[in-house]
């Protein structure tokens, strides 16, 4: 016992944490649990079944009596959610509360955090996307030590059998005469090809079950972007082609628009669109093209399923010389500028002679931060904010990359088609009327967005806003550092 208990405190210390991050997934919600305004953080587990943390900041520093958080499986819905578990307060942040859920199923989610106060109860609802993101990679150092106990167990059971045949039967101090110990040699080889063929059907049923799980691992719909020309012009098409569409719901509108696509030229990150593409068909898609610089495109394409489950749909596009006209959407907007790691400044000139100012403050991966801008009109003073699209901005950040693409609103990253999709269905379910979170637009010219930058590294950020009736979008380049690295 005594020697077996340093190599058990080897095998947890070994199963420590193996987490990292794909594209963007932890979740920011920036809104009202009935009367108290709280931030939400859900860092989705990237294995599933799995644990999703859990954050909620009550953002004017009330004082409340309880948090509890519920995951609710869309299909599942409230009646078949599990019971609602209760936050903690985390020492010393009075105004913070953390949980862990368990996730159970690649799916929609919301969580439904209930805040509990001298205000009554508030709660908010804040969608979720669990998905299986990677197979998590078995430790160096844990992989020696099971093939050491393998070996050990091998060796070990071969021996038995030998000093089984060898010996069993004799009385006590009797020796083996020569038969007994060939018979015992043979056995053990027999024993041994026996282990071994036992091993490889091991080994044949693990790569089954690794292979099903990698082929879990959740990939977007395919999807196939090219230009042609259609009334004329050069327009962006692109075709869903994938066999599981016609099993998923169907897609559902998210501030009006079935489709929101953004070209990103490569490599630069120097020319930006944001277009509204219109449903052909059910896979197909047609944006007429604004006036864009040629080149190579990256294509990210923001749907949501009528079941609250987003996809960023991706691919890549050459777009030749000669595009250009006027915009079929009025929503459409586009903005070309300098390349990436020339726009260091943290005034991005507007469209319309106006500025946009970043309120910039230390980036680090994986920390918490607020990105705060300011619009000014054309004669410097500050601008008021229309709505676009129903949000006081929409902000897109990407990484140089590619690895990186998020698209953002100050209310956080959920989505508020998914957030009124869950609403509904309580509203069915349980008769409850939850108010879902409507932008503020009483914000004046400053708008601020709750972020978390998932790595290091280049950064672009577009921040789109409405003033004087056109859209504007300012040009940002971040530059994030290690955690850790930005003070404390
Ligand atoms: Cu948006």
């Amino acid at each position: 016992m005594r020697r077996a208990l340093p190599l058990l405190l080897l095998l947890i210390l070994a199963a420590g944490p193996a987490r990292a991050h794909v594209g963007s997934p932890n979740v920011f919600f920036d809104g009202d649990a009935g009367p108290y305004p709280v931030r939400v953080i859900v860092r989705p587990p990237a294995v599933i079944p799995g644990l999703a943390e859990v954050t909620v900041r009550l953002r004017d520093g009330h004082k409340v009596d309880g948090v509890t958080v519920q995951p609710v499986q869309y299909k599942a819905g409230f009646k078949g959610a599990p019971p609602p578990d209760a936050a903690v307060q985390v020492p010393g942040a009075p105004d913070t509360w953390s949980a862990q859920l368990w996730l159970m199923r690649g799916s929609s989610y919301t969580v439904r955090v209930v805040v509990q106060g001298p205000a009554g109860p508030g709660e908010a609802l804040v969608p979720v996307t669990a998905l299986p993101m990677k197979v998590l990679r078995m430790d160096k150092g844990l992989g020696a030590v099971l093939v050491f106990l393998g070996l050990f167990l091998f060796v070990g059971a071969v021996a038995i059998v030998g000093a089984a045949v060898r010996e069993s039967v004799l009385a006590p101090g009797e020796e083996a005469d020569g038969q007994r110990r060939t018979r015992a040699r043979a056995l053990s080889i027999v024993a041994a090809a026996l282990f071994a063929l036992a091993l490889w059907g091991g080994r044949n049923w693990w790569n089954n079950v690794d292979g099903e799980a990698r082929e879990g691992i959740f990939k977007p719909f395919q999807v196939r972007t090219s230009v042609l020309l259609a009334d004329g012009r050069p327009a962006l098409a692109l075709r869903i082609q994938d066999e599981r569409r016609a099993e998923w719901s169907p897609l559902m509108p998210d501030h009006g628009k079935l489709m929101h696509l953004f070209l990103i030229r490569e490599p630069g990150l120097d020319a930006f669109a944001h277009l509204h593409p219109v449903m052909k068909d059910p896979d197909d898609f047609l944006a007429a093209l604004p006036s864009l610089p040629a080149g190579t495109y990256r294509v990210y394409a923001d749907v949501i399923h009528e079941s609250g489950f987003p996809q960023t749909l991706v691919d890549t596009v050459k777009i030749p010389e000669g595009t250009g006209g006027p915009p079929r959407d009025p929503d459409d907007s586009w903005r070309a500028s300098a390349p990436l790691g020339r726009t260091a400044s943290d005034t991005s000139p507007l469209e319309d002679g106006g500025s946009m100012v970043w309120r910039r403050g230390p980036l680090a991966a994986g920390r918490e931060t607020e990105l705060r801008f300011e619009v000014r009109g054309p004669d410097g003073r500050p601008a008021p904010l229309e709505p676009y699209m129903g949000m006081p901005s929409h902000a897109v950040i990407a990484k140089d990359d590619g690895q990186v693409f998020v698209h953002l609103h100050p209310m956080g990253t959920v989505s508020m088609a998914a957030q009124q999709a869950f609403a509904a269905k309580e509203m069915e379910e349980e008769g409850k009327a939850v108010p879902v979170t409507m932008p503020a637009m009483s914000s004046g010219n400053t708008i601020s967005f709750p972020y978390e930058f998932p790595r290091p590294g280049r950064y672009r950020l577009w921040v789109q806003v409405k003033t004087g009736g056109k859209v504007q979008t300012g040009v940002f380049d971040a530059e994030v550092g290690n955690k850790g690295a930005a003070g404390p």
